[in-house]
């Protein structure tokens, strides 16, 4: 078992809900965020580092004496050029040549559907390295970050595992997510799959639960060890009331990365007026 664990971006939505999924015993979890975190409960085993993943300095300090990184830190939304350019691609470069230079040998990354949201779904199941077709900036820093895992892996040795994750949340909130749901529960076993696989060299994997309208392999994360349990079919009727019934011909349904290839996302055109 991983016994030291930084996870980067540790009070965003994702890492706060796996704090205490990934809790186990003899493993310390250091936890750092730009903002202030929710200080150690009675018993939890963890460190609390209130850092950027910018700052070269801070982030080798927060490397020394860690086995593993799981890097969530950056932007989770689509945001200006300038910020997704400084926090989500220079931010990984950080994080990954930080971990390079503490000696730390294996990272877990992050990534997102949005690095292929412009593949039609209609086109059968996503394969595990579909090649990038991002659907916004955000979209860009996910491609650029499996760019740079890439190069980190084949240079310098280091075991980086990019997990294309698709929605990860307590419930589905819409009908698109009944394919792209990953439950908080699936996101800790397959995190823990993506820290004790032997030796997985670079890899890209998807990151959503054994969903019935599931639109993506999960081949390469089975071949990590990976075993989803949960289903997002339990909530359809729920969502599919709630929603209806999509028109198949709305970005919302008919790209991977649903509305974000709408018109509300493009940034280029909001930031020049036109
Ligand atoms: C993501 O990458 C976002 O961080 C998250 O907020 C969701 O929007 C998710 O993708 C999604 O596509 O559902």
């Amino acid at each position: 078992m991983t016994a030291r664990i930084l996870i980067t971006g540790a009070g965003g939505g994702v890492g706060t809900l796996m704090r205490p999924r990934l809790a186990a015993e003899g493993r310390v979890l250091r936890l750092l965020d730009i903002a202030e975190l929710p200080a150690a409960a009675d018993g939890e085993n963890v460190e609390l580092v209130e850092a950027s993943v910018t700052d070269m300095a801070a982030m080798e300090a927060a490397l020394e004496g860690v086995d593993a990184v799981i890097h969530l830190g950056g932007h989770s939304l689509e945001e200006s050029w300038d910020k997704i350019l400084r926090v989500n691609i220079d931010g990984t470069h950080t994080v990954l040549e930080a971990a390079r230079r503490a000696g730390v040998r294996r990272v877990v990354l992050a990534s997102s559907n949005h690095a292929v949201g412009y593949v039609e779904q209609a086109d059968g199941e996503a394969g595990d390295y579909l090649f990038p077709r991002p659907d916004t900036y955000y979209g860009v820093s996910k491609v650029a970050m499996e760019a740079l895992g890439s190069l980190y892996a084949d240079r310098y040795g280091l075991d980086v595992i990019a997990i294309r994750i698709g929605s990860c949340f307590e419930k589905p909130r819409d009908v698109r997510m009944l394919s792209t749901w990953m439950s908080p529960d699936d996101a800790a076993r397959l995190f823990e799959a993506c820290l004790s696989a032997p030796s997985p060299g670079f890899r890209v994997v998807w990151g959503i639960s054994a969903n019935k309208r599931a639109w993506f392999s999960l081949d390469e994360a089975r071949s990590l060890g990976y075993e989803p349990q949960d289903d997002s079919e339990v909530y359809a009727a729920e969502v599919l009331e709630k929603h209806g019934e999509p028109d198949p011909s709305s970005p919302a349904v008919k790209y991977l990365g649903g509305v974000w290839c709408g018109p509300d996302f493009d940034t280029a055109v909001k930031e020049a007026g036109r």
